[in-house]
């Protein structure tokens, strides 16, 4: 059975465009990029050798799975996760957590049909024990629900830096969300993209927004190509060149598309609202995602000013990314 997507799916892509489009500076959410096409160069950016990220928090998780699941003592655990994707390396713990209990219920919850779809039928198929129960939310604009099979303790998961995506007052209020659901003997295991450093050099983090083969700059501008696919927009792509900057004062790579020259693009009157035409001034950008970058002492504070109690965190031994259990 696929997973549906809600009809109101279509009016939020509009009125982000909308109200992001009409701002100044101009913004779109980047919870944009992630429709079927935009998922699947995500998928391709993981793999790519600048973007460090995905393949040293897959080399933590492997390394620390045993110790990670121990944290959480004898009970049996069900695991949710939020912005699941393709769990592609959720996949890690799940078998891990199957060794030590027969049958494990696994909650994903992401805004990508097509994700929550692949993660099914990959981990269902793969992992006896396991049933996977998908939940297509959006966890910045909806409540949380986590299910609770009797007698089991939750792992909450949000891993792969997606929580670099949002400010620090929006880290919080997703946590503080995340929280409610938790109680204690639960936990949350929460995966970081790290701060410039001794082993980390601010242009490792810009290469890693702004490869070689340009498949990010190709995912940065397919969010104008999924505005004219839904909302019949009729933006010219070739002609926003894509920027990943460094904002040291925020502690973030931004992503950028920016005018190669004056544009008029217009979204046509259909059935999420009315016509609006936008003008671009030559130069001018379109920002399109911030990715915060922590230190060890913003993760504590984050998580502590969230009511989590972190214990312990796991490193790869560059310091490139952080992957940090707290206690709920
Ligand atoms: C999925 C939010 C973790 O910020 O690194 C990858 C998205 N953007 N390349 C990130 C992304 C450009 C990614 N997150």
């Amino acid at each position: 059975m696929p997973v549906a997507e809600a009809l109101s799916v279509l009016q939020a892509v509009a009125n982000e465009a909308r109200q992001g489009l009409s701002s100044t500076p101009k913004t779109l959410s980047p919870w944009l990029f992630y429709d079927e096409a935009g998922s699947e160069l995500f998928e391709q950016i993981t793999t790519l050798p600048e973007y460090y990220l995905t393949r040293t928090e897959r080399s933590i998780l492997t390394a620390h799975a045993a110790d990670i699941l121990e944290a959480m003592g004898n009970q049996p655990i069900t695991i949710a996760e939020l912005g699941a994707g393709t769990a592609t390396k959720t996949g890690i713990l799940l078998r891990a957590a199957t060794k030590r209990q027969p049958e494990l219920l696994y909650q994903p919850i992401d805004v990508s049909p097509t994700c929550l779809e692949e993660a099914r039928d990959s981990l269902e198929s793969s992992i006896p024990g396991l049933t996977v129960r998908p939940q297509l939310a959006n966890y910045i604009t909806e409540p949380i629900h986590i299910d609770r099979p009797a007698g089991t303790a939750i792992l909450a998961l949000y891993i792969g830096s997606s929580i670099g995506n949002f400010s620090p007052s929006e880290a919080k209020a997703i946590l503080t969300n995340l929280r409610t659901q938790l109680e204690p003997g639960d936990a949350l295991l929460l995966g970081t993209d790290l701060a410039p450093g001794p082993n980390k050099s601010v242009n490792t983090l810009i290469s890693a927004y702004d490869d070689a083969q340009g498949v990010t700059a190709a995912f940065n501008r397919n969010i104008l190509a999924r505005l004219n696919r839904d909302l019949q927009a009729n933006f010219h792509e070739t002609c926003f060149r894509h920027e990943a900057r460094w904002n040291a004062a925020a502690s973030r790579i931004e992503m950028h598309l920016a005018a190669r020259s004056t544009q008029t693009v217009s979204i046509p009157t259909n059935s999420t609202g009315p016509s609006q035409t936008i003008h671009f001034a030559k130069g001018e950008t379109i920002h399109t995602e911030n990715s915060h970058k922590f230190t060890a002492a913003a993760i504590s504070a984050l998580l502590e000013s969230s009511g989590f109690s972190p214990t312990r965190t796991f490193q790869d031994p560059q310091s490139l990314f952080a992957v940090t259990f707290s206690k709920a």
